[in-house]
């Protein structure tokens, strides 16, 4: 009965393993997703290019400080980045441009400079229509 259930235990961590590993290789999300470390005083990157009217998300990591970030240009909510955690935003930009996004949250001697700047490129603008 032992041997049995160690059998069972064997051929549920094989078949667990291979979900995920099925999980790791599928591409979940077909849209962009971009990791930005954030800590006092910077992102990083500090400069991110996406696609227009595309979902995008943004997943936000702070290894030092409690930050945040917000526009309304791009449909992004007040969003707090607490330490250690990992925060993720999914908007569509509506809008080509160049948008600033200080920091939200006052966050010390550097919060003034802290600052992530989002490239949103209409890539079909130069192309023949
Ligand atoms: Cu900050």
């Amino acid at each position: 009965m032992q041997k049995v259930v160690t059998h069972f235990a064997l051929v549920l961590t094989i078949a667990l393993a291979v979900s995920m590993a099925v999980v790791a290789v599928t591409p979940v999300m077909a849209h962009p997703s971009i990791d930005i470390a954030v800590a006092n005083w910077k992102f990083t990157p500090s400069t991110i290019t996406i696609p227009l009217g595309e979902p995008t998300t943004l997943r936000l990591t702070s290894t030092s400080g409690v930050h945040g970030i917000k526009s309304d240009d791009l449909g992004i909510p007040l969003t707090t980045i607490p330490n250690g955690k990992v925060v993720e935003i999914t908007f569509t930009p509506k809008k080509a441009g160049t948008y600033v996004l200080h920091c939200q949250i006052v966050c010390g001697p550097g919060h003034a400079d802290m600052a992530l700047t989002i490239v949103v490129s209409d890539a079909s603008a130069g192309k023949a229509q």
